[in-house]
């Protein structure tokens, strides 16, 4: 992509609105723009990161056996009326009439809907288990929206819904998403910690919500502080090993860890006084297990091995990936900017252009520019005529982890600059070598 014809509507100076560092940020490289309240655009570079998320969830999501549909944004009324939650939710759902009048609504979440296809689709235990996702936007009418996409009203959610013949398939249908929850954030750059959390108005009562520690986060919670040294699951987990996935849980959830509503005083305190961690978070995943709740109001059953009919055990696994792109950010920053972790950056690498115009910089811009491009990497290219000052500061903003560097000087010796975001180190190398360092 070449700067001088891309979109990249970058603000000078820090806007008021924002509260906190990551909604700054976010507004200052023109990632996203305010519509309405609560309700944000995506612009390129913010497209960009969120792809790269939703990309990342995704794989997850189909390596651990789950399988991706698309549900649409509207809801009919009658099927929350079912459930007896179109009442139950309030002022937070958003209430839409149609041209016949009939009640709609802008759907907050998929239990409903998502049953229903189940129990019109799904006749036999041998369909069992199931578990069916999107990655859609949600609306809920917050009361304090705030923060840009961090707590919106307009959001996107990857929602996963699990479906069981039995309690016991159920507890191994939400011990793979716990598997792959902790997957997913580790190579979004994160460590998220589950903690044992309150159901609300999804109802059942085992629930965990994934949360990262930051000071600016939401929650109030406690755990212990050992979650750090705790290992990822490997890519080759075998998803099908039952008690495989129930010792990664029983490790994980071995250690104190619970928001504000679970909090155990009395666990907590039997914790010696200096492993103790009660902090601030920023919930970025929340899992249920809620049995029977839906399956039961909506009559969704399958014939079992019996040839009875069963009532299914089901589950519901949230991530929020534009909440998790502020998240990130939180988590991942300095004075100069954002520090992209690799794996989300908008772009592997800026190839700063010193001196546009410059016949030999020009040229060697080009030749680095088409080399990586080749190698099917993202890459900026800054061939606009700012000052080398300007380049160097909005490559930093946008964070960016590597930058090639092609001034006049180095460029007669036949080198390039290549600088590390994160560390700030540069180094000198042949423009070989600055290529060969960005495909190896
Ligand atoms: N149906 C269940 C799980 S699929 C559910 O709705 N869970 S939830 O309410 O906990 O939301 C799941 C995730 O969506 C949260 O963990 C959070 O990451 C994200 N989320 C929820 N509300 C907002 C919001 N207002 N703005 C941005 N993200 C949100």
């Amino acid at each position: 992509m070449r700067l001088s014809r891309y979109y990249l509507p970058i603000l000078k100076e820090n806007p008021k609105e924002a509260e906190i560092v990551s909604h700054r940020l976010m507004l200052r490289t023109g990632m996203i723009r305010q519509q309405s309240q609560g309700i944000y655009s995506w612009l390129p570079l913010g497209k960009r990161v969120l792809d790269k998320v939703n990309r990342i969830i995704r794989e997850e999501q189909d390596r651990s056996g789950a399988i991706e549909l698309l549900m649409p944004t509207l809801q009919s009324a009658e099927l929350w009326q079912e459930s007896g939650r179109y009442d139950a939710y309030g002022k937070e759902m958003l209430r839409i009439k149609d041209r016949q009048d009939r009640p709609m609504l802008y759907g907050p979440t998929n239990e409903e809907m998502i049953t229903d296809i189940f129990r019109s689709t799904v006749k036999s235990y041998k369909s069992l288990p199931l578990n069916l996702y999107h990655i859609q936007l949600k609306f809920r009418d917050e009361i304090r929206p705030r923060f840009g996409t961090m707590r919106s009203r307009e959001f996107l959610m990857k929602d996963a819904y699990s479906f069981d013949l039995t309690r016991e398939g159920a507890e191994h249908s939400y011990n793979k998403m716990f598997a792959a929850y902790l997957r997913t954030f580790s190579r979004l750059g994160l460590r998220a910690i589950p903690m044992r959390a309150d159901t609300g108005p999804i109802g059942g009562n085992l629930s965990h919500e994934f949360i990262i520690l930051a000071d600016t986060g939401e929650s109030e919670v406690f755990c212990h502080r050992d979650f750090v040294n705790f290992d990822i699951p490997a890519e080759d987990t075998n998803f099908d090993d039952v008690a495989g996935l129930k010792a990664i849980f029983d490790k994980w959830t071995s250690v104190y860890a619970a928001t504000s509503e679970m909090h155990d005083e009395a666990a907590f305190d039997a914790i010696p006084e200096g492993e103790r961690l009660s902090a601030r978070g920023i919930e970025v995943g929340h899992i249920f297990y809620f049995g029977t709740k839906y399956s039961e109001a909506m009559g969704a059953k399958v014939q079992g091995p019996d040839g009875k009919e069963h009532i299914v055990h089901m589950g519901s696994y949230g991530i929020g990936p534009t909440r998790l792109v502020p998240a990130i950010i939180e988590a991942s920053h300095d004075d100069n900017g954002i520090i992209w972790p690799a794996s989300v950056a908008p772009f592997d690498a800026v190839v700063i252009n010193m001196k546009a115009g410059d016949e030999a910089c020009d040229r060697v811009c080009e030749e680095i520019y088409a080399a990586l491009t080749k190698a099917g990497k993202d890459v900026l290219y800054d061939d606009t005529d700012d000052r080398a000052g300007q380049k160097f500061a909005t490559a930093d903003l946008i964070g960016v982890p590597t930058q090639i560097i092609v001034g006049p000087r180095s460029v007669a010796a036949g080198e390039v600059e290549v600088k590390d975001r994160r560390t700030g180190a540069r180094e000198t190398m042949t423009v070989e070598a600055a290529i060969n360092r960005l495909n190896g």
